[in-house]
């Protein structure tokens, strides 16, 4: 479990090298008459879900207004005509922006198209679509994010059209590589082959507690459409995401998970060292590397660090996930992964409490969590869905995790990740005695977020304790929205279907911004995310992030200089710029992405 802290230790060194000067701001951003106060063009005052909503799903809005009286509303096509008419919902004062708002719902119309409006109080939305397009390549594009984030291969600029880059830290110069890592100093006097994997983010490092979130998670959009009745697994088949193992008859999304798969062995620690069958957290640059920085340009020395408990435990869950999803098209490497996890699970139980060093924090992420309950629970749940054995299921059912209240409001993430067993305890067929109970967990979780999102103007169903807006908080509404969702799927019931499709609302435009969080979608998205190779901003030879990139999002802890020098005394929503500097408020991570890829494709199933 992390601690609750947004205190980034290495802070300094990283702003002293990426923040160099303070760019523009964004095209359009209004400049008040004060030089330093930054506002942010929120234009129309009507805010809509600017990508899509589903033609038989729940259609809300949310109007800024100082009027404290119901105002009429009507929904136009896209030649102007009026469609649907009716009456807002006044809704006072919005903690979340500090706006006086009301919603508007016009769920009764039914009808399909595209450039429909919402016009009230004088303003116009921006324009959106009543259909399913969109998240079927929604589901598409933020899986296929993963691709341009691989190290070690070369990126085929015919699979991604201006995209194509030298495949990064494979030894070649000036990549110092990855094929031969040492361990920090003194820690240990071998080296390993860490090439592979995803790059974690904005960064060129590469984490095992954070790869093994997002691994589970694109695995569990898998698992999920082989197990769920509104799945539909071959919208994920070979071929679907034009990757170089398109052809291979394996599911496009098992191929591209596997590429990280491998790269978690990797970090385990060879037999016969001391701390055989643990993981190294992580591989990066021994210094900060300022931005704009290809892969392949990074001229850094490259160093594994200690192993650690939530380590080794987050490539047990994965390699025990793996091991039952591969069986069918790969069964050595079914096994070879369930061996990886067993190895690792029994190197956790002898070294329980090897946490991470919060300090660990100069030229890469410390990752810091001082308890790894969450992920002995986890890993033990994965074990026994895989192996059936009593071994795993008497540890889970010991656990006090196992009947703790583990749904908190920030929701689960690489550091909280006890919702990933307790959700696969839920979904995955197994004879686990209570079995019931766990998915009553699930369910109660799931009203959980259901109230707060109805207690939101905007929908959803994130409402931190004192406003504080979490680093990543866009992957924490969708998280939440991810166990809505399977609510639904365990129950059928309409109300989980619904909050779970509003939830997407919040991402999509219908926030106190009027932004869609995610590149290429909507009519105003975020596109300067941080990152040192899709660095258009930073120099135009360079591409913006791909369609289907994930921002971070708001983040009352503005940690990074930039964000300081615009957002200061920010509330809540209001704590996020689409600016390449920004990385407190607008990164991009693979931990992320995955929570919007499982989002993504619950929702285009349920088109
Ligand atoms: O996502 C991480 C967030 O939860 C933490 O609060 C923050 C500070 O420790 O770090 C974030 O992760 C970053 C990582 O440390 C380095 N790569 C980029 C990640 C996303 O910003």
């Amino acid at each position: 479990m992390k601690r609750r802290s947004t205190v980034l230790l290495s802070v300094t060194a990283l702003l002293a090298l990426t923040f160099t000067a303070l760019p523009a701001g964004p095209a359009g951003a209004e400049q008040s008459t004060v030089r330093d106060v930054y506002q942010p063009d929120t234009g129309p005052r009507v805010r809509v879900n600017q990508v899509a909503y589903l033609p038989a799903g729940p259609k809300n809005a949310t109007l800024v207004t100082g009027a404290t009286t119901r105002l009429p509303w009507q929904l136009k096509d896209a030649d102007g005509r009026t469609v649907a008419h009716g009456w807002t919902v006044p809704r006072g004062a919005d903690v979340s922006s500090g706006q006086n708002v009301h919603s508007i719902d016009f769920g009764a119309f039914r009808g399909r198209g595209t450039d429909f409006t919402l016009a009230a109080d004088g303003e116009t939305s921006r324009p959106f679509d009543i259909g399913t397009g969109a998240y079927e390549q929604l589901r598409l594009d933020s899986l296929k994010y993963y691709y341009t984030q691989r190290s070690g291969i070369a990126i085929r600029d015919d699979l991604r059209p201006g995209y194509g880059r030298l495949a990064g830290h494979l030894n070649a110069a000036p990549n110092q590589g990855d094929a031969n890592v040492p361990c920090q100093p003194g820690l240990c006097d071998y080296t390993l082959d860490v090439t592979g994997g995803w790059y974690d983010a904005g960064d060129h490092g590469k984490y095992v507690v954070n790869g093994g979130i997002s691994t589970w998670e694109l695995l569990s959009t898998y698992e999920r459409s082989l197990l769920a009745r509104t799945g539909q697994p071959w919208r994920l088949r070979d071929g679907s995401l034009a990757l170089p193992e398109s052809g291979n008859k394996v599911p496009d999304i098992l191929d591209e998970a596997r590429w990280e798969l491998e790269f978690l062995m990797k970090m385990q620690v060879p037999e016969g060292q001391p701390l055989a069958g643990m993981a190294h957290s992580k591989v990066h640059d021994a210094q900060w590397t300022g931005l704009p920085l290809l892969p392949s340009d990074d001229p850094q020395k490259r160093e594994l660090h200690a192993p650690t408990t939530q380590a080794t435990l987050n490539l047990a869950a994965t390699a025990a996930q793996a091991a039952r999803l591969y069986r069918p098209y790969d069964p050595a490497f079914a096994a070879k992964a369930l061996t990886a996890a067993r190895t690792a699970w029994q190197a956790a139980l002898a070294h329980p409490e090897t946490y991470p060093d919060p300090n660990d924090g100069t030229g890469g992420g410390a990752y810091p969590d001082d308890n790894a309950s969450d992920e002995f629970y986890w890993a033990a749940a994965e074990l026994y869905l895989t192996t059936g054995e009593r071994q795993f299921a008497d540890f889970v059912l010991a656990s006090p995790v196992h009947t703790a209240d583990i749904f908190g409001p920030l929701g689960f993430d690489w550091g909280r990740t006890a919702a990933a067993g307790r959700l696969d305890l839920a979904t995955v067929p197994s004879a686990l005695p209570g079995r019931d109970k766990v998915r009553r967990s699930v369910i109660k979780a799931a009203d959980t977020y259901l109230a707060t999102a109805a207690s939101q103007p905007y929908g959803m169903p994130y409402a931190p304790d004192g406003n504080l807006y979490d680093w990543g908080s866009n992957a924490q509404v969708l998280n939440n929205a991810h166990v809505i969702a399977t609510a639904y799927d365990l129950t059928g019931a309409a109300k989980y279907h619904d909050g779970a499709l509003e939830s997407m609302d919040y991402l999509l435009g219908r926030n106190a911004l009027n932004i869609s969080y995610v590149t290429g979608y909507g009519e105003v998205n975020s596109h300067r995310q941080h990152s040192r190779w899709y660095a258009r901003e930073l120099d135009p030879n360079l591409p913006d992030p791909p369609r289907g990139t994930l921002a971070g999002g708001p983040n009352s802890g503005i940690q990074d200089p930039y964000a300081q020098s615009r957002l200061q005394g920010c509330t809540g929503q209001f704590c996020y710029i689409d600016d390449i500097q920004s990385w407190s408020t607008n990164e991009t991570a693979v931990n992320w992405n995955a929570a919007l890829a499982w989002m993504a494709s619950f929702v285009a199933d349920q088109g």
